[in-house]
């Protein structure tokens, strides 16, 4: 026998097994012992072991198994999963022809040579590959072979070859099933006729979309969840909140009839709405007990896909059980996320891979996603060959080891098979799986667009093309399981129940508003944050604690000496930035809130501060100060995020906004970097109460201050989150010591039920270590956060005042140990704490103690058209301009700013510590301004 016969991955394979059978029939499994026998030796000699005979049909079977590799690996590239009849890529190695084979020779050979399934009960390998087809290439084609773990490939093997989740083994109710097609299809009709050109993204061509969600909850349900929850676009979105959320039709209608809402006039925090097709629902399953089985949609914004980590941080919020104290513990049993993608967005859209990033993080891992790419083979005009690089629209998600069913959405057995399967694998593995559900868009992108422009060819073949509910009708006819007017029957017993809703309709009545409650007056004012100095010293004792021969590292034995003596003199020792950190949530846990804390390297933290994880310099053991207190009433955790801002920041905004009463923070590498998140700030952050109702409490800390280090990590961009401020809808702050930072996170923490906002903090970088942020341990343990901090020596003799710089954060701090303040008993530094709300009245208090007061300068380090001085002249023509004018009619206002610029700051250490030194020499009125052309002149002469 030749070997160089033998190639393709089995040869060595079953020649070497041969050659085992030959020594010993015995060591070989039965079903290759079956095979074996029928080469045995014939009586004449011919086919002996090494002879001719035996050579050339181990050749075939070689070859037969070859195939029947290919198609298990290959057998989705020649799947049938267009319902228009697209014919699939195809792969050489599907063909007979690649391996040099014909049928004659299958029907020569046993079909045990295929395995699996496939081969019981076959007649030979002709026909068990022929099941193999059926199993591989037919309307399910299974994407798996990328998968590194040998068992998940075993598994889903065994579930394709099984068909243990396909209807013909576990069937499925055919005329519930037709009923349900029945009601998706007429409520798209209906809506079609009574509201025409009326956008509803209608789901028409991917209908069998609603039974496999139908069928995933009732597999989730039934496997324990509680919550579900389901991401998605405006694709289908009013058919799965009408008959998977049950929002009651007649919402939709009046939606629909869109009547004028008192609602958006009466509203004192704020209210604009949203459109029907970004609106959330929440169906609770069972009656009057609200904690166990509910299924929610988020409402979400039209940037699509920007759902996706908001809903993985609302599912491990709700799968997260709070104890007392320690890490928190995530139970995967108890929750499903569920996201729905459009197949342009999905490869088209950076925050799905970032989502998909965290699939396995142990900060992030939500038990698995099930995704469903929502394949109507277009982007709005955009057809898949200019919108992705890639073969499949799912084949981004092979990188992260997720396993890929493409499923013909005109079959409904195969989809329901591949829904079931999904939810299997999760269960069993608790990872992400995604379904590419392939179908069609039977309208344009909305129902107003005209396809025929743009998909000419495409939409010859959608128009005349059947429905999935009249194919199934058909279907049932045939098997004799439909009479033949039963189908029609349905649809009009559905079209009748809408037409109903639709004529006792109330709009004004029918539609409900999630307005937002307005929080009560004064609760952030009257919150009491301070914390005796008793209890603070017994957290920090706990907060320097480590275990019994925990081998510190010896550079950090410096740092827990300090913090261990940070609190021993009430008046004279001094705790800084991070130890007042530490010491906030210590004490927000013992007071029973749980707390997670997020970001890039934010354990240690970016400029080594927080140092909240340490780790044992011999064995590298973790120990966390925080998940170690001995009164804690709330766990603590905190993990370093992946490299993203976008998808982590969504993340924690979901979180926060499933769990509102735990305290939840996410810390930027730097400031800048909040750009990448932009749409989280704009679309949720700032604006998801107008919207929708939301009420998030998130904490964002945000690195920022001029130290030289560049365009980039000097500016968190303040002036943008100051555009955005409107309504009291966040609290910006930058605060310049350690005690405000300790009384800030304090009051955030017990107002998150009472008055719950986005928390901005602008952080310090060098401020971290510079004494003057230090304060002292009866700073913590007496008053509150104070929005504005007056200039404690202007204070003592007030009448020599005539000009006060009014500033915020680090550059106040550089105008208070400036050499030059000793020349300038006539000027007091007043530190805007509190940027937005504007702390008005705080201020005017301050200002109001200098009788002689002249001249009021807005000074800051940030270049003019950014900052917070725009937002300060606003405020100027407002009624606290007003005031501030009553004071003294002829007080003059004053600026100090870096000159406009588009970009934030320079990107040379000495040019910006000497604009640097001018600024401050300019805010003392020790260098004259220099003269700034309007920008409207600079527009003019550069035109
Ligand atoms: C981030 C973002 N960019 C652009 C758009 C505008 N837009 C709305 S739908 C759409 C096409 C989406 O195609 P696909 O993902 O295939 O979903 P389909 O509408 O086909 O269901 C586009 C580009 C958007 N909504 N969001």
């Amino acid at each position: 026998m030749d070997l160089r016969d033998f190639h393709g991955p089995n040869a060595g394979y079953i020649l070497e097994l041969y050659e085992r059978f030959r020594r010993d029939p015995s060591s070989v499994d039965p079903a290759s012992r079956t095979v074996f026998e029928q080469w045995q030796p014939e009586p004449d000699g011919a086919g002996a072991v090494g002879g001719e005979t035996t050579a050339i049909s181990l050749q075939r079977a070689v070859k037969a198994a070859n195939l029947s590799q290919a198609i298990r690996e290959y057998g989705h590239l020649g799947a049938r999963l267009d319902p228009l009849g697209r014919k699939p890529p195809g792969e050489p190695s599907l063909s007979l022809d690649f391996h040099g084979l014909t049928e004659g020779d299958l029907r020569a050979l046993p079909a045990a040579l295929v395995g699996g399934p496939a081969a019981e009960g076959a007649r030979d390998a002709e026909e068990a590959i022929r099941r193999l087809r059926e199993m591989y290439s037919g309307t399910l084609g299974y994407d798996c072979d990328h998968l590194r773990s040998a068992d998940e490939r075993r598994w889903l093997r065994e579930a394709a070859e099984s068909r243990r989740f396909h209807p013909s083994m576990r069937p499925v109710d055919p005329i519930a099933l037709l009923s349900k097609l029945t009601q998706v299809e007429v409520f798209e009709r209906f809506l079609h006729r009574a509201f025409p050109g009326k956008y509803r993204f209608s789901i028409e061509g991917l209908d069998i979309l609603i039974p496999m969600l139908e069928e995933v909850l009732q597999m989730a349900i039934g496997a324990g969840a509680c919550t579900i929850l389901i991401g998605m676009a405006h694709r289908g979105r009013l058919n799965v909140l009408a008959h998977i959320l049950n929002k009651p039709y007649s919402q939709i209608l009046a939606e629909f009839k869109d009547p004028i809402r008192p609602a958006f006039i009466s509203s004192e925090v704020g209210y604009t709405g949203d459109v029907k097709y970004h609106k959330g629902a929440r169906r609770e399953l069972r009656d009057g007990d609200p904690t166990c089985l509910v299924v929610t949609i988020p409402p979400n914004p039209s940037h699509l896909e920007a759902i996706n980590p908001v809903l993985e941080g609302m599912t491990r919020a709700a799968g997260t059980k709070v104890g007392k104290g320690g890490q928190p513990a995530f139970n995967p049993k108890v929750t499903l996320p569920i996201l729905v993608h459009g197949d342009a967005a999905f490869p088209g859209q950076g925050v799905v891979a970032e989502t998909l990033n965290l699939s396995r993080l142990c900060g992030y891992w939500t038990g698995g996603t099930l995704h469903i790419i929502a394949n109507n083979q277009l982007g709005f005009t955009t057809m898949p060959y200019d919108s992705r690089s890639t073969l499949h629209a799912s084949d981004l998600a092979k990188g992260f080891e997720i396993p890929v069913v493409h499923v013909n959405a005109d079959d409904p057995e195969a989809c329901l098979a591949a829904a079931r399967l999904a939810l299997a694998y999760r269960d069993k593995f608790h990872k992400d799986f995604v379904i590419d559900l392939i179908g069609y868009r039977r309208h344009g992108h909305n129902e107003g667009d005209e396809p025929g422009f743009t998909q000419p060819v495409m939409y010859k073949a959608v128009t005349p093309h059947p429905t999935v509910r009249e194919l199934w009708a058909k279907s049932l006819q045939e098997r004799g399981l439909l009479n033949a007017d039963e189908a029609g029957k349905m649809v009009a017993a559905a079209t009748e129940v809408l037409q109903r809703e639709l004529e006792t309709l109330e709009p004004a009545e029918d539609l409900q508003e999630q307005v937002p409650a307005t929080p009560p007056p004064g609760a952030a004012r009257k919150t009491k944050t301070a914390v005796p100095l008793e209890r603070l010293r017994v957290l920090n004792r706990a907060l320097v604690s480590l275990p019994e021969n925990f081998r510190l590292h010896p550079k950090l034995e410096k740092l827990i000496a300090r913090r261990r003596e940070a609190l021993d003199d009430p008046e004279g020792s001094t705790v800084d930035w991070a130890i007042a950190e530490g010491l906030a949530l210590a004490s927000i846990l013992e007071d029973g809130i749980a707390v997670r804390m997020t970001g890039q390297d934010v354990e240690r933290g970016t400029f080594s501060q927080h140092n909240a994880v340490f780790y044992d310099a011999e064995d590298g053991k973790r120990f966390v100060p925080l998940q170690a207190l001995p009164k804690a009433a709330a766990p603590f955790e905190i993990y370093n995020s992946p490299l993203s801002e976008n998808a982590v920041l969504a993340f924690e905004y979901g979180y926060n906004i499933q769990e509102p009463g735990r305290l939840v923070l996410w810390e930027a590498q730097y400031g800048d970097f909040i750009n990448g998140a932009q749409t989280v700030v704009d679309e949720f952050l700032v604006s998801a109460r107008s919207k929708w109702g939301q009420t998030p409490s998130l904490v964002m800390l945000l690195p920022h201050g001029y130290e030289g280090a560049g365009p980039d990590h000097s500016s968190a961009r303040l002036e943008r989150f100051l555009r955005l401020a409107a309504e009291t809808n966040l609290r910006l702050a930058y605060p310049t010591t350690a005690a405000q930072y300790f009384h800030l996170l304090r009051r955030q923490a017990a107002l998150l039920e009472r008055d719950p906002l986005p928390l901005i903090v602008l952080t310090p970088k060098s401020l971290l270590r510079n004494p003057f942020s230090a304060s002292r341990p009866v700073e913590l343990a007496k008053g509150g956060w104070e929005p504005v901090l007056a200039d404690a020596k202007a204070l003592d003799q007030p009448d020599k005042i005539e000009q006060v710089l009014v500033c915020s954060g680090k550059f106040g701090v550089d105008l208070l140990t400036s050499d030059r303040r000793e020349a300038h008993p006539e000027t007091a530094i007043t530190r805007m704490e509190q940027i937005y709300p504007f702390p008005a009245d705080a201020l005017l208090g301050v200002l109001k103690r200098f009788s002689k007061l002249k001249v009021v300068k807005w000074v800051q380090e940030e270049p003019r058209n950014m900052g917070a001085l725009g937002f300060w002249n606003e405020q100027l023509n407002e009624s606290f301009g007003q005031k501030l004018r009553s004071i003294n009619e002829r007080l003059v206002f004053g600026l100090v700013a870096r000159s406009p610029n588009s970009s934030p700051a320079e990107g040379s250490s000495s040019v910006h510590a000497n604009t640097q030194a001018s600024l401050i020499s300019r805010s003392f009125g020790d260098e004259a301004e220099p003269e700034t052309k309007s920008a409207a002149d600079a527009q003019a002469s550069a035109r």
